[in-house]
């Protein structure tokens, strides 16, 4: 299966699935088990420093040699020394993210990294295209954490029309049935964040693991609507206080500053009341976890059974 997929061929990837970059749990342990099992595994650069980000490369060419990616977080302090690093480690994907990466392009280009922007918008992915990307994922706002407007079912066929490099679809895609609604979509791959979360090998505290198993459908809420970096978390103490200043009119300042490495707070020392637990909306569906290899056989052994399903409709 996927021996003709287009994003397979042009990555050299088994599966057309990649594990979205997640700033402190998108680990070289992750992203090397990703990738081993034949998706594409991405580090999540976040705020890395890139002493520790080389490091964290390093320990995946070590424990893989397939490929993997990083995603580099644009609004980043460490940015530009951080897309240097990519050229001295000539790491074969860069994914960006949370703005636009035009003018690192030309760079990557020229040494053969393959360049793959998330965007929220069709606008953007025409502009990037134009400067010679190699393909676009475009992320819906059902996405965990950074989000734009469009959901993913409207947003996909959208880019889809507008680009002539593939699409992988982001965004609410957590099993069998998103894969295939993805590619109904147009899209020729997915890029995957809960699901991954809830592996074996991600590296999340397992309070914040823990939280993922209880959501329901409608557990997430958006946060930083006013503050221009609007981001999708599951309600707790925080997001309370957080909707609550947002509400009555606190600056983006004041709200930026109570945000301030709350992902950390979460994700690294557990604490799911006043840390930010980033997650998407179908954190409702996700009731087990898994080792990397089992959650990808799952879902492509599940596909065909899907699309049969579907199929039944217009017979
Ligand atoms: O980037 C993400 N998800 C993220 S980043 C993150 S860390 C963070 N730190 C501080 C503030 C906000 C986030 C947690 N989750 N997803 C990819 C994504 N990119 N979603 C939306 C976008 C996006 C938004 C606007 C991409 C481009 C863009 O346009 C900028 C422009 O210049 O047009």
């Amino acid at each position: 299966m996927f021996e003709e997929n287009a994003v397979c061929k042009m990555l050299g990837l088994k599966y057309p699935i990649f594990q979205g970059g997640m700033a402190w749990l998108g680990t070289a342990e992750l992203a090397s088990a990703v990738s081993e099992a034949g998706g594409l595994g991405i580090i999540g650069a976040g705020h890395m420093p890139p002493d520790v980000l080389r490091a964290e490369i390093q320990k995946v060419k070590k424990a893989t040699k397939k490929p993997f990616g990083v995603n580099i977080m644009l609004m980043s302090p460490f940015v530009k020394e951080v897309m240097q690093l990519m050229l001295d480690e000539r790491v074969p994907v860069v994914t960006t993210g949370a703005g636009n990466p035009g003018e690192y392009i030309p760079s990557l280009k020229e040494i053969g990294t393959k360049v793959i922007p998330v965007v929220a918008s069709v606008a953007l992915a025409k502009r990037l295209v134009r400067t010679g990307v190699d393909a676009i994922i475009a992320e819906g706002m059902e996405s965990g954490g950074h989000i734009g407007e469009l959901t993913t079912m409207a947003l996909v066929p959208q880019v889809v029309d507008a680009v002539d490099v593939p699409v992988i679809a982001a965004g609410g895609i957590g099993d069998s049935r998103g894969i295939c609604a993805a590619f109904a979509l147009g899209a020729q791959a997915v890029q995957m964040g809960t699901r991954f979360v809830m592996s074996e090998e991600c590296i999340a505290h397992e309070n914040y693991k823990n939280l993922v198993l209880k959501a329901r459908d409608r557990s997430t809420v958006i946060t930083g609507r006013t503050t221009g970096h609007p981001a999708r978390v599951l309600q707790n103490k925080l997001t309370r206080i957080y909707l609550e200043k947002e509400a009555a009119g606190a600056s983006a300042e004041e709200l930026e500053k109570l945000g301030l490495g709350t992902l950390r707070m979460a994700a690294r020392e557990g604490d799911v009341e006043m840390g930010s637990v980033m997650i998407g909306q179908i954190s409702g569906m996700m009731n087990d976890i898994k080792p990397v290899r089992v959650i990808l056989e799952d879902l492509v052994n599940g596909v065909s059974a899907v699309a049969e399903n579907a199929r039944k409709n217009f017979r």
